[in-house]
Parts: structure tokens; sequence; C-alpha cells
């Protein structure tokens, strides 16, 4: 029985390995050896041990990277909100158009009236135009149902998603987005109904690989938030938050309290928040699309997230609302020129603690031994170059458990 099933010779590896510095990098003639779908060596060529392999490529030089992880998406919604695009342009506010029932309120209606099938087709184009960038696994939240039927319904075209496209996907229960107009003034009422209803249907027939909220004046108090996290920790399933993106709620400490995996946004995140989230080893994901759709000009507490050793992803939030970007790289490109993150800070954060967040980081996320043979093979000169240039098609190949399944 050969040793290996494929192994790939004179490679430059940005490993993301956390104990090498900077992008792990191992040049000048690195191999990396696959079997079983997961990497059984990598290093210095001239350190290849002798073995022999079923396959062998050697591929000129080209940078690996571990494959991208989008880890904040809602990429299954009905309709667009293309026309409230145009009214914002034209001057209205979001605040003004969800006051005339548009906003998050219009995908809602779209989505509860979308077949699964019609979500699916849907989805599926946008998912993959996130793999033909290189990415190999994304997170996908509910949130546009807010009832039963629709809740359940994104878990399961997300699920489906995961089965039947090129992408690994982790999906994620966000029925505490927002008040439904079944419960008008009685968010109360909404919360009681996720926790005694939704929470445990999602979580027997596991459709939920976590749980999200949206803590915000205009969505849920930390005491709401507090009420579904505590039901989603009797259930065994971890949380996460959409904290501080409007305005400081302490959604950061509320966060940390839980032990999130992560917390997102965090535009209005204080430094007692962000000393919260270090002491949790909760990741902060930082989502520019958001930012830059929403004209914010709050910045992420970046510098303290840095001085505090607080992990950074970076995601796409692909929404029709706020974040209309299926383009993980875009998202890179958008972290380093409005949040200053360094571009090895962006692919760290579209890799490493992407994984992290999802709580695969001893999976996934890094090329070292023993992890998932997920690859993105690259037409770049350097791995700086994944957060300089944009709209520019550089992947030459991505692998997923060892599988060329892009080229
Ligand atoms: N934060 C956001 O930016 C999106 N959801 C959230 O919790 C907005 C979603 C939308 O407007 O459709
Ligand atoms: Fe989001």
């Amino acid at each position: 029985m050969a040793d290996w099933d494929l192994l790939l010779t004179d490679t430059r590896l940005a490993t993301m390995n956390p104990a090498l510095p900077g992008y792990g990098a191992i040049e000048g003639a690195a191999a990396i050896a696959i079997r079983d779908g997961r990497i059984a060596w990598l290093g210095k060529q001239s350190e290849l041990p002798r073995g022999d392999a079923l396959a062998h490529r050697s591929l000129g030089g080209c940078w690996i990277t571990p494959a991208l992880i989008d880890c904040h998406t809602h990429i299954v919604f009905g309709g667009d909100r293309a026309e409230e695009f145009e009214q914002r342009l034209g001057g209205a506010s979001y605040e003004d158009i969800a006051r005339a029932g548009g906003g998050i309120m219009s995908t809602v209606r779209a989505t509860r009236s979308a077949t699964a099938d019609e979500l699916f087709a849907a989805a599926l184009p946008r998912v993959e135009a996130l793999a033909s960038e290189g990415v190999a696994t994304v997170e996908i939240k509910s949130g546009y149902g807010l009832d039963m039927d629709t809740e359940i319904r994104m878990l399961e075209v997300a699920r489906r998603l995961g089965d039947e496209s090129s992408v690994d996907v982790r999906t994620t229960l966000l029925a505490a987005h927002t008040v439904p107009p079944e419960y008008k003034n009685d968010a109360d009422g909404y919360i009681a109904f996720i926790c005694d209803e939704i929470l445990p249907r999602v979580a027997q027939r596991g459709l939920a690989d976590a749980v999200d909220a949206y803590c915000e004046s205009i969505a849920f108090s930390a005491s709401q938030v507090a009420t579904v996290f505590d039901k989603a920790a009797a259930l065994g399933l971890p949380v996460k938050l959409h904290a501080d993106q409007l305005s400081n709620c302490g959604g950061a400490a509320l966060a940390a309290r839980y032990k999130a995996l992560s917390a997102d946004h965090l535009e209005y995140t204080t430094p007692a928040g962000v000393d919260a989230l270090s002491a949790a080893s909760s990741v902060a994901v930082l989502l520019p699309g958001a930012f830059l759709t929403l004209s914010e000009t709050q910045l992420p507490p970046i510098a303290a997230f840095r001085g505090k050793g607080v992990p950074m992803a970076v995601a796409t939030d692909c929404n029709p609302g706020t974040s209309p970007i299926c383009s993980l790289r875009t998202a890179m490109m958008l972290a380093a020129r409005l949040f200053k993150l360094t571009p090895c800070e962006c692919l760290a954060g579209v890799t490493r603690e992407a994984a992290r967040a999802l709580g695969l980081l001893d999976d996934r996320g890094t090329l070292e031994i023993g992890k998932r043979a997920d690859l993105a093979l690259w037409n770049i000169g350097h791995p700086r170059d994944l957060a300089y240039w944009f709209g520019t098609p550089q992947l030459a190949e991505r692998m997923t458990s060892g599988h060329t399944t892009r080229s």
C-alpha cells in the first residue's frame, strides 16, 4: 500500500501555523503529502521522508494556503433589496425604509413565501461564487423566517447546500434576529417562543451547529439574548453574537459571559468589552462589508484587539440588506483598507481565526499534519497579494479533503 494518496512538490506554503511567525511560510521548495483526505506530512522538500505516493504533482513554485473559510453569512434568503438600495442612494435612511415596512421585514416576507427549492436555487450561485475564490467552509445563518416553519426551512436549505455544493456548511440558528409582526410589542413573548418551541425542535433535529442573536437597540436587549443563550447552553449548543454593531449594548461582555465562539461586528465595543473577549478567548469577527454598506464611521477597536490578543476573523456577512457581497477576497481587501488589518491578519482572519470562530480549529484552518487537506493553490507572487488585489481571479485550484474540487 502506498504511503500517500497524493504528493505535491515544488510549492511554497503559507501554513498559517500559529507556532510560526507571520504566514508560517515554508519557502524554497516545500512539499505536502496527503493521505485519507488529511495532511500526512509537510515541510521542506529536502526533508521529505522516503515514501511512495499514488499520485505526484510538481507545482512549479505555486503558493498554497489553507482553503478559505467564511465564518459569518446570511446567504440563504428570498428576494433582494436592490430597490431599497436605490431608495437609499436617493436619500432615504435605513430606518425610513424599515418604518415603511421594508428593510429586514421585506426579506422576511420574501423568505417566508419562497419554497425550499427556490431558496436553494437562489443561494447555490452565491455559495459557488465564494467557492470560486477558494472558500471551502461557509457558515450560514437562519433569521429571515422568524417563525417555526421558515426558520427550519432555512436551516434545511443550508444543510442541503452543504450536501450538494462544493463547500462544507456549518449552520447557525438566528431566530433572535428581529421581532416578527406576530409578536409586535411583545419581544419577550417571541423570546419565549424561541426558547420553548424553536430551539428544542432545531436541537432535536440536529439542524444547527450554533445559536446566534442580534443584541441591539432595534433588536433584542442583553437580558433577552441571555435568555436565549441559557436555553442554548442547556441544549449543548455553542453561541455567538451580533454585538455592538450600531451602538454599545454591552454585547461583547455578554458574549464573553457565555464563552461565545465569537462576537461579531463590534464597532462600538468598549475597552471593557475587549478585555472580556480576551479573557473568554472569543474570536472578534470583523465584517467590513456591512461597515462599508452602512457608511459607518466608527471603527472597531482593532488596536485594542491586537494589544489584548483577541483573535480577529474576517467574514462577508453576505446578506441582502447591509452586506451584499459574495466575495471573501473583497472582505479581505476591505478589512485591510478600512480597518488597517495587515495582509497577514486578513489571511489569518479567513483561515485560522475563521476556523477558530466556528470551533473547527482542530480540524482545519491551518496547514498542519492531521488537518483536513482543504487547500487553495494560487497564481500569486506572495500571500500579501490576497489582500492587495481585488476583483481579480487568482485561484489556480481548490482542494477539499485532498481532492481537486475547483480548478
Ligand atoms: N446585522 C446586519 O447587519 C444584518 N443583520 C444583522 O443582524 C442586517 C440584515 C438585513 O438588513 O437584512
Ligand atoms: Fe450578520
